[in-house]
């Protein structure tokens, strides 16, 4: 049943016997959660134009074909291992690195790929119902793309669980399959993979921030001294950057139709008298996904980082370019709110960790926003978009339990029950979203007046091909 036709690898897996029963035994499930889980109401009848990972050099990327959902190939591919390659941080430095899992750090290595790739289905999850509110053909197709990436994503870390952890390994597998998106039981493990998305500006903010921060989670484990965890993670970043394509042109896209909309309706009109979705809205939204990614990146001081670190199973986002990587003896300054004040103070950058990788990742933020703001600008707009400061809305770290506005500014938990839907989406924005997004738009080239067409199609085909074709 398992063959290279049907799972595209590099991994050898038709002379691996004992990873073949292993994901025989699995296969069936995952395809099951699929059904059950993924896409709701596109399984069977659909024909989706998607690209499939045949291989990781560019042409096997470039393999597009239209397939049933449930008949995507799901692959396992590593990146082509580095020739000679040595551990690249931490107390391990300069060692080579490791081709199998060492006994002491099994469990922390078990418990980071778990994490990880409990995000992976838990995004599918999350995504289940858009599809019927789809602003066109074209937006369809990418939201399912991303979705068998995901999927994807899963099969390469339930392969490194089935190949490296043995019986404990195929447990942690199953689980991946049996925990659940927003589930009060068995919920997905980290927080903002139980909030729902249920409208395609929350689904556009979670691919370009919560993507993101799948961006730098990846970067910093593609540096881990354990080699397949290392390539595994370096092909997913090249499938993470479509999905941040698809957020960042989706949010550029409405920004451009309510500047459009906005001239027509006159700047004082509020768009949504013309079916637009208003600028206070999206930035809504993007205060509501960039902080609930700013907790992904954990606690700002953490012994589980330092940890991780110490022992080369995680490193910085592009470690190379730092110029001390045992960072023994370094300090990290930082901001803690003591008594109602900022102080700062230092702290042991190895314990900083957390906050390190979340400095690079709101600065990538950072620049995508700007790249927001060109647009507003060139329609001569005034109103800009921003990042709501890191200690807004947060529920992990040292600001979770206090209360703070975009700013900054602390205020008392009255004060922000007051003002909270000022800043966050509240009842009333998603009842009006789901209100402009009650039905999809299914004829090719036409799209949902809130948004845009895109520049250009994808695989140089026109922006009106038919991505998504409906069996009669
Ligand atoms: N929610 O020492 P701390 C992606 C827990 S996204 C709930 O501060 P640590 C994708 C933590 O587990 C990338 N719980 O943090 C994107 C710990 O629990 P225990 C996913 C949280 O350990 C879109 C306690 O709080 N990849 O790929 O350094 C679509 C204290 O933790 C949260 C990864 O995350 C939270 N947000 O953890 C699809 C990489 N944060 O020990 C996919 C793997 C922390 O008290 N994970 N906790 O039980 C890691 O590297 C780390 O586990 C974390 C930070 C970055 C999550």
């Amino acid at each position: 049943m398992i063959s290279a036709e049907k799972i595209p690898n590099n991994v050898n897996l038709s002379s691996n016997k004992r990873l073949q029963r292993a994901l025989e035994h699995w296969q069936p499930k995952y395809i099951q959660w699929w059904r059950d889980m993924g896409p709701q109401g596109f399984q069977d009848y659909h024909q989706v134009y998607v690209r499939t990972a045949v291989s990781v050099d560019p042409s096997g990327w470039a393999h597009f074909e239209y397939v049933k959902l449930p008949e995507y190939r799901w692959g396992i591919f590593l990146a082509d291992p580095l020739p000679d390659r040595r551990i690249g941080f931490g107390d391990f430095y300069g060692q080579p690195v490791w081709h199998e899992v060492p006994g002491e750090f099994r469990n922390q290595l078990r418990r980071l790929i778990v994490t990880q790739g409990d995000t992976e289905p838990a995004s599918v999850e999350q995504q289940r119902w858009l599809g019927h509110r789809c602003p066109s053909l074209y937006d369809l197709r990418n939201l399912f793309q991303v979705n068998v990436e995901e999927g994807r994503h899963l099969w390469a870390m339930v392969y490194l669980l089935h190949s490296y952890f043995g019986r404990d390994g195929r447990d942690e597998a199953e689980e991946l399959l049996d925990r659940q998106s927003g589930n009060r039981d068995k919920p997905r493990i980290l927080e903002a993979f139980n909030e729902p998305i249920d409208n395609w500006l929350d689904f556009f903010m979670f691919t370009m921030f919560t993507d993101r921060d799948g961006k730098s989670q990846l970067m910093s484990l593609s540096e881990s001294s354990l080699d397949p965890l290392s390539r595994t993670t370096r092909f997913m970043l090249t499938e993470e950057a479509h999905h941040m394509f698809v957020g960042e042109t989706g949010v550029s896209r409405i920004l451009q139709r309510t500047c459009e909309l906005m001239r027509e309706a006159g700047f004082s009109e509020d768009v949504r008298k013309v079916g637009g979705i208003d600028i206070p809205t999206i930035q809504k939204h993007l205060n509501q996904w960039f902080s609930l990614s700013l907790d992904l990146h954990g606690g700002e001081v953490s012994s589980n980082a330092a940890s991780y670190f110490a022992n080369g199973l995680k490193g910085r986002a592009k470690e190379e370019t730092f110029d001390e990587h045992i960072v023994k003896d370094a300090f990290y300054r930082m901001e803690f709110f003591e008594g109602g004040r900022p102080v700062t103070r230092d702290v042991l950058m190895r314990n900083a960790m957390n906050e390190v990788l979340r400095d690079w990742y709101v600065s990538d933020c950072a620049t995508g926003v700007e790249r927001w703001n060109r647009i507003l600008e060139h329609a001569g707009v005034s109103e800009r978009l921003q990042l709501p400061d890191r200690k807004f809305n947060r529920r992990i770290g040292m600001y979770s339990g206090f209360y703070f506005d975009p700013h900054g500014v602390a205020m008392s938990k009255e004060e922000w029950e007051k003002r909270r839907n000022e800043w966050l989406p509240c009842a009333a924005d998603r009842e009006y979203l789901l209100s402009i997004m009650a039905g999809p738009v299914y004829r090719p080239g036409t799209f949902a007046n809130y948004i845009a067409p895109p520049r250009r199609g994808i695989n140089q085909k026109p922006v009106d091909f038919e991505y998504v074709r409906t069996e009669q």
